[in-house]
Formats: C-alpha cells, sequence, structure tokens
C-alpha cells in the first residue's frame, strides 16, 4: 500500500518490547534502513536494512546521537505499564521531549508516537468518545502519553514537525477479556495506521484512536478521517470464546472504566505499602 514511499532511514524506539519486536520487520517496506533502539539488549540486526543502537530515551545525548540521520521516528519506546512517578518522569516524560528536541536539531520532519487509551482511561465503557474530548488520564503513565501528545502539538505549532499520536487501545495477538473485545487491535491494523501516520501529508498533530474494527469499539475516528485509516480486522471472531469465561463484577474497574485495571493502580510508596 505505502511501497512506493520509502524514507531513507526510520527510527524505531522500543524495538526490543512486544511490539517492537512485531514492527522490526514490519516496518522494512517503509525505508530503506530501519534503525532499531531500546534501553533493553535486543538481538542483532537482520540484514543490511536494519541497524541497532543501544539508547535510554532519558539520556539526552544519547537521543540526539540516535536521531542523527534519521528521515522519520516511530516512537514506541518507553515504560508502558503503571509505574511510579519518578520511572514514568525519565523513559516517558524526559524521554519524549529528548525525541522531539533530537527531531527538532536533526530536521526529522515526521513523528508517529505510540500514546494510549490511558489518556482517557477515566471515561465509562459506556461512553463514545472521539479525539476532541477532554482528556482524563487514569495513571501517571496515562498522564505521561497525555503530556507526549501535548509536546507533538507543541512542536508542530513551534517547529512544524508533524505527528500522529496513535492512542492505541490493546494490541496483542487476540483478544483475551471483555474489555479487549472493544479495545483491540490486530497487529496488522497497527501497521496499516503506522503507515498513514507516515505517510499522510499535512497530518499538523493528528490524535487516532488505535482500534480494529471491533462491533462494540468505544472510539469515533471522525476527527482523523484524512489519514484514510480503515481497520481490517475486528474482536468479532474471539467473541464467544470470550464470553465464555467468568465476568468480572459490573463494578470493577476492568468492567467499568475505559481504562480498566489502571484506574486503580497505586498510589505508590505509601507507609500502607498499597500498590492496588
Ligand atoms: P513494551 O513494554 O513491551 O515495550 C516498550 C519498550 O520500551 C521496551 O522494550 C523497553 O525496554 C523500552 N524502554 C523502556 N524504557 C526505556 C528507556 N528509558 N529508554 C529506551 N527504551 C526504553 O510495550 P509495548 O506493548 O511494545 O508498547 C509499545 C508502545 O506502545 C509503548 O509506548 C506503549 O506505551 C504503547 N502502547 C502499547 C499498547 C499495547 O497494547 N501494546 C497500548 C497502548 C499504548
Ligand atoms: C496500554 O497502554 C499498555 O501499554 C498495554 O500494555 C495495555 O495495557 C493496553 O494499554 C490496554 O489498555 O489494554
Amino acid at each position: 500500500m505505502f511501497a512506493r514511499y520509502k524514507f531513507h532511514r526510520l527510527l524505531l524506539t522500543g524495538a526490543a518490547g512486544g511490539l517492537g519486536r512485531v514492527l522490526r520487520l514490519r516496518l522494512r517496506p517503509f525505508a530503506e534502513v530501519v534503525r532499531l533502539s531500546d534501553v533493553a539488549e535486543m538481538a542483532a540486526a537482520e540484514g543490511s536494512f536494519e541497524e541497532v543502537m543501544a539508547c535510554d530515551l532519558a539520556d539526552k545525548n544519547a537521543v540526539h546521537a540516535l536521531v542523527e540521520g534519521c528521515d522519520a521516528i516511530v516512537h514506541m519506546g518507553g515504560i508502558s505499564v503503571e509505574r511510579p512517578f519518578e520511572e514514568v518522569l525519565q523513559a516517558n516524560i524526559a524521554g519524549v521531549v529528548n525525541v522531539y528536541e533530537a527531531a527538532r536539531r536533526h530536521g526529522v520532519q515526521r513523528v508517529v508516537f505510540a500514546s494510549s487509551n490511558h489518556v482517557t482511561g477515566f471515561y465509562k465503557q459506556t461512553e463514545k468518545l472521539d479525539a476532541h474530548v477532554r482528556r482524563r488520564p487514569d495513571s501517571f503513565y496515562g498522564l505521561s502519553k497525555s503530556f507526549g501528545e501535548d509536546v507533538a502539538s507543541f512542536y508542530f505549532d513551534r517547529y512544524g514537525i508533524e505527528t500522529v499520536s496513535m492512542r492505541i487501545g490493546t494490541s496483542v495477538p487476540a483478544p483475551s477479556d471483555r474489555r479487549m473485545l472493544s479495545t483491540w487491535l490486530s497487529y496488522d491494523d497497527l501497521v496499516q495506521l503506522i503507515g498513514r501516520g507516515l505517510f499522510t501529508p499535512n497530518v499538523g498533530h493528528t490524535v487516532v484512536y488505535g482500534a480494529s474494527a471491533n462491533r462494540d469499539g468505544w472510539w469515533d475516528n471522525h476527527a482523523a478521517a484524512h489519514l484514510g485509516y480503515m481497520p481490517q480486522d475486528s474482536s468479532e471472531p474471539w467473541r464467544s470464546q470470550v464470553e465464555a469465561l467468568t465476568a468480572p463484577a459490573a463494578n470493577a474497574p476492568i468492567a467499568l472504566y475505559q481504562g480498566g485495571v489502571f484506574t486503580a493502580c497505586g498510589p505508590f510508596g505509601d507507609e500502607s505499602g498499597a500498590t492496588a
């Protein structure tokens, strides 16, 4: 679909992670060279189309070196669950600023940012949202993604760097609980969305929810229609299997809020030691 467009060098952060490992080869059609980066150990490059550079996103100088020579960035790296603020601060908050500062300095014009449904996680599962609703982050993690979206907005307004922020639902091989019947994003649809995010002209800063065409989805992407994202998959084939499992209590966070269990994590570091 995007084969006639190509970047010379595309940076993928978070390349050793769950989605990074999936994307690694699937981004190959989008660039002559994919530069893979993570703070964690990762396998050596597959061939001349890949290069590996270890980097801690919290290390400003290292991120500048990482971004130099890249034409676009798919920013998947960072903490992907709820953690104490100090950890989120380094990887996700300092990390996203470092990525955009490096993009500015090295002339990168396009970023696809892995935001999250946890930016709006405190909405009820009975509510339908579009990208313009007031954000209701459900965690330090959700706050960091909300901050990342604001950084993307600022770097477009101030420096013209364009971003598509994907509020990803749940991107795993298959939905395995009732909430995921609404939030699931197949890997194929994720790749399509990243391609749209990289190659659609004039996106400014666009926020799009990353979900497949799920029957009971909560998110309306009309505000991102210009991306032409058309999910091809759906959680429906897994419905009977998932609905055969014991249902959670109706007032349990996983059944009540879009952000599920993230709405009940923490607090961290209290004398009680409670971490839910
Ligand atoms: P993951 O946790 O498997 O991968 C994240 C990667 O980032 C890891 O390999 C980790 O080592 C790396 N990382 C963490 N801190 C770092 C640092 N300071 N410097 C450099 N690298 C660092 O997460 P996953 O599932 O692959 O998600 C990828 C991205 O997509 C994350 O940003 C996550 O927040 C976002 N996302 C994922 C969803 C999903 O369903 N998988 C849903 C919503 C958002
Ligand atoms: C996320 O943002 C997480 O990174 C992922 O691990 C899942 O928990 C997902 O959201 C979700 O909401 O299911």
